[in-house]
């Protein structure tokens, strides 16, 4: 098999041919669509070869059938082009003509979701990265920017709505029961942000003004018995909206937003030019049905698909070496939006354990890329955290170096200087250097350099000279082709903290700085000399994770406690509880090794315990985040040799005696949480709810009786799928199989109708730690509500159990890498963006001992003598190297 050859970043050339205009007619039929594409095309003056003659014209197009091309209205002969599997060539074509391609296409049997396909009967596309190639010949790729014409054609019984970007300008009937509609979206955009849908839908309609005025009708578009899910993202769409307006000057641009809801996509949403397509997971919400998790999700994704406006469709990217372009700023976007709209301190917290355990660990994995990678094989393997929330990452640091104002303006100049273009990382940071007169020469290694940086801190107090010195060394570990690394400008935002536990005013080369300061670290290693120092402090470091690092300071226990009481900063208070419960965790998981299994907790996490529980009442929703003991995904991110067995037993052991001696306190915290009133989704209720269910986990950890009553209760009041979700795992995951199987029939009875609530029944069983679960994931794959063509479904199940159920996955026989390895197999085959994601835990075999490397590598090998897509093919490949 001839090798897929990978696509590098400093071989981009501009394209040779611009399209004026595109005008698209769709003959909708599930299995023989009829797609008829007129393109008005212009050569690019510098890419003429010779006096007249023009360069070819290469259209990208994959899984057509061409029925007829012609040029300025004359029918070519099939020896006047050439086509191949993956493109379409005109040789010797005018400077400026028109050319119309007719080609079928089968929507119905499309698994991979790419392109125009069906779901749950009506037809949808996902064009980004290169699925537009899947519906008619173009140059499919971002630089190549269009305005666009759609008209759509389908039988009205089963089609009734007919959407597309833009405005609808014309619609009416046609012979045999169909009809059509035009769509005409004025604004220049790549194929990529192309959209159609078609299928009997339901609207949710409401209405914006905008900051001059101009009403813009919102439509959120779904399937009937899902209506009355849609007001929280009607909600988020008009905060977002108006948040957009304030706090970065954007303005919506078209006189309607659509929004549609589909069951079967790849990713979370897709933010199409007046036209997003979601995931129904990310879109779908009510209190019966959804979690406040998935109330958080609506809100975050909503917002960051409408953000998209600006930040990747007014401004796209050049190329798709550019991704985090969009993708980071609009990431930094959402996040931002989501900290104004709820607690800012906890959205910090989450998206920063969310990094440091994901991201962390795909950059020290097999697959690690710069934010922006200089080569790749598939693109669409490249939608990484990475790109994502490390992107985001580095936008967040630009921001903070900045301050408000000046990246205020840095965002306004970058908007207004790149609107209707194509764009790249450089013109981002040229228009953040131009506002603010800062030099980012050396921040640009953020976009060119993989893997996490590692600083290393020390400090030295000299009671003589009454001075402290902070000395910080920065190194960055070696990542797959990329040995040598350079100093990174790392900001680190600090304090030092008294033993009265106020921070001290500092001074630093005579510069006082009130009592906090951004250190730069530009260099190796470099030594910061506070002066004035009269007593030795306790450095608080890197205060709001300002800056995507590993940060080392040999603290003392006592020093963690210290700081997780008394540390200004909100978000590391939260750090040191997490440092200190590590401290202990890894005290247990010591003892598992030596065969201890009645070693004790460290008093003073029990302390730290009592003390939260008891203290000063500080703010629910942080409470309940620093009650939570760090996830076993992040413990295991600080081993050098990962022992899954070890850190389950130590985190269960904790809980478990953390429960006992904190019993009283917990049943107490449960009370004092319990609802009152309606359910709303508010951020209050919210807390309330997460501090309730994190004291009602603690009680099952150790089965108490009082805990078990509570969990029953609460599942049977049923006030709301956050509550009973709670309830339910717990009982599930306990030896009380009597309880648990009961209460999944009767769930699954009382849910079978609706297929987001079905996920969430997979994902509470296949969590199960008992070793039976193995069993039972191979029984649900046969489940009539599962499905592998439905990436939901396959996320549910198979993803729940390879990311989150570690101990077993990672079983010593070698059957959780078997079972995945399985799927990833089939999934090869009928959708290969979703068996790429999949197959992750197995890639990162290094991290484990002798016996399951060898394990997951004879799966991955197995996995490679298939017939491999371009997807699974990088990442396997990449794993084996
Ligand atoms: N831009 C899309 C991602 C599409 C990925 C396709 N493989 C979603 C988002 O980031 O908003
Ligand atoms: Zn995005």
């Amino acid at each position: 098999m001839s090798q897929p050859a990978a696509i590098h970043l400093a071989d981009y050339q501009a394209p040779a041919w611009q399209v004026l205009e595109t005008r698209l007619t769709f003959e909708l039929e599930p299995s023989a669509t009829r797609v008829t594409t007129v393109l008005t095309l212009e050569c690019n003056p510098d890419a003429a070869i010779g006096s007249d003659a023009t360069p070819p014209l290469v259209l990208n197009g994959e899984h057509l059938t061409l029925e007829r091309v012609s040029v300025d209205g004359r029918v070519l002969a099939s020896d006047e082009f050439t086509i191949s599997e993956t493109h379409l060539t005109l040789d010797g074509l005018p400077a400026r003509c028109e050319l119309e391609t007719v080609v079928v296409i089968d929507p119905a049997a499309n698994t991979a979701l790419e392109g125009l396909y069906v779901s749950s009967g009506m037809f949808c596309t996902q064009c980004e990265a290169e699925g537009f190639r899947r519906i008619t010949y173009y140059p499919d790729r971002p630089d190549v920017m269009s305005v666009f014409t759609t008209t759509v054609i389908g039988d009205k019984a089963h089609y009734p709505i007919l959407l597309s970007n833009g405005n609808p300008v014309e619609r009416g009937e046609l012979e045999g029961g169909r009809h059509f509609v035009t769509w005409q979206d004025p604004h220049l955009k790549p194929c990529y942000l192309f959209a159609l849908v078609a299928g009997d839908l339901v609207k949710h309609a409401d209405s914006f003004t905008t900051m001059s005025g101009r009403d813009v009708a919102l439509e959120i578009w779904v399937e009937p018995e899902n209506l009355d899910k849609t007001q929280h993202a009607m909600t988020s769409l008009k905060a977002s909206m108006k948040w957009d307006e304030e706090v970065y000057g954007r303005e919506y641009d078209l006189d309607i937003f659509m929004i549609v809801a589909v069951n079967d996509f790849n990713m979370g949403a897709m933010e199409n030019k007046g036209l997003n397509i979601f995931n129904s997971s990310c879109v779908l919400a009510n209190h019966d049905t959804a979690t406040d998790a998935a109330f958080q999700r609506v809100e975050g994704v909503v917002a960051h698909e409408y953000f998209h406006n600006w930040s990747g469709n007014r401004v796209t990217c050049r190329d798709w070496f550019q991704l985090s372009l969009k993708e980071g700023f609009t990431v930094y976007r959402d996040q931002s939006f989501s900290a104004d709209m709820n607690s800012a301190p906890v959205k910090r917290i989450e998206d920063v354990a969310m990094l440091r355990t994901a991201q962390f660990a795909e950059d020290a994995g097999p697959t690690a890329h710069p934010v922006r990678p200089a080569s790749y094989i598939e693109i669409s393997n490249f939608y990484t955290l990475t790109i994502y929330e490390k992107g985001s990452e580095v936008v967040r640091m630009v921001a903070n170096l900045l301050g408000k104002e000046a990246f205020r303006r840095g965002s306004d100049l970058y908007f207004a200087q790149n609107d209707g273009r194509a764009a790249t990382i450089e013109d981002f940071i040229s228009a953040m250097s131009e506002a603010s007169g800062r030099d980012f020469t050396q921040f640009m290694r953020w976009y060119a350099q993989a893997g996490t940086p590692e600083v290393a801190a020390s400090g030295v107090f000299d009671a003589t000279a009454k001075t402290y010195t902070l000395t910080l060394r920065q190194t960055t570990a070696p990542t797959p082709g990329q040995n040598e690394k350079l100093p990174l400008v790392i900001p680190v935002r600090m304090g030092l903290v008294s033993a009265d536990g106020h921070d001290l005013p500092l001074v630093l080369e005579g510069a006082s700085l009130g009592s906090e300061s951004v250190l730069e670290l530009t260099e190796a290693e470099q030594s910061f000399v506070f002066t004035g120092i009269e007593h030795a402090p306790v450095p608080s470091l890197l205060r709001g994770f300002s800056a995507p690092v590993k940060l080392g300071f040999d603290y003392s226990r006592e020093q963690l406690a210290f700081l997780m009481q008394h540390d200004s900063d909100g978000f590391n208070r939260w750090e040191c509880g997490q440092r200190l419960a590590l401290a202990a965790l890894e005290d247990l998981m010591a003892a598992f090794q030596r065969g201890d299994k009645q070693a004790h907790l460290d008093e003073r996490l029990l302390a730290a315990y009592r003390f939260l529980l008891t203290g000063e009442p500080t703010d629910r929703a942080v409470l309940a985040e620093m009650l939570t003991l760090p996830s076993e995904a992040y413990i295991a991110e600080q081993q050098a040799v990962v022992d899954v067995d070890a850190i389950h037993w130590a985190r269960k052991t904790a809980k478990a005696q953390l429960a006992t001696v904190l019993r009283e306190e917990f049943v107490a915290l449960y009370h004092a949480n319990e609802q009152q009133g309606e359910y709303a989704p508010t951020f209050e209720q919210m807390a309330r709810r997460s501090l309730k269910n994190a004291a009602l986990s603690y009680l099952m950890g150790i089965e108490d009786k009082e805990g078990m009553r509570l969990a029953q209760a609460q599942l049977a009041a049923a006030h709301n799928m956050t509550d009973v979700r709670a309830a339910l795992t717990l009982l599930v995951h306990s030896s009380r199989t009597e309880l648990g199987n009961p209460a999944l029939k009767a769930f699954a009875e009382r849910w079978s109708h609706d297929p987001l609530v079905m996920d969430q029944w997979f994902a509470i069983q296949v969590t199960r730690p008992q070793a039976d679960v193995l069993d039972r994931v191979r029984f649900l794959m046969e489940h009539p509500a599962f499905s592998l063509t439905n990436p939901n479904k396959v996320r549910a199940l198979i993803g729940t159990f390879a990311g989150q159920n570690r101990v077993n996955f990672h079983r010593i026989d070698g059957e959780g890498y078997r079972l995945l390895a399985d799927v990833v197999i089939e999934l090869n085959r009928l959708n290969p963006d979703i068996a790429a994601r999949i197959i992750t835990p197995l890639t990162r075999f290094k991290r484990f001992d002798a016996a399951r490397q060898a394990l997951m590598k004879t799966e991955l090998e197995r996995i490679r003598n298939e017939k491999l897509s371009r997807n699974v093919y990088e990442v396997v490949e990449k794993a084996l190297a």
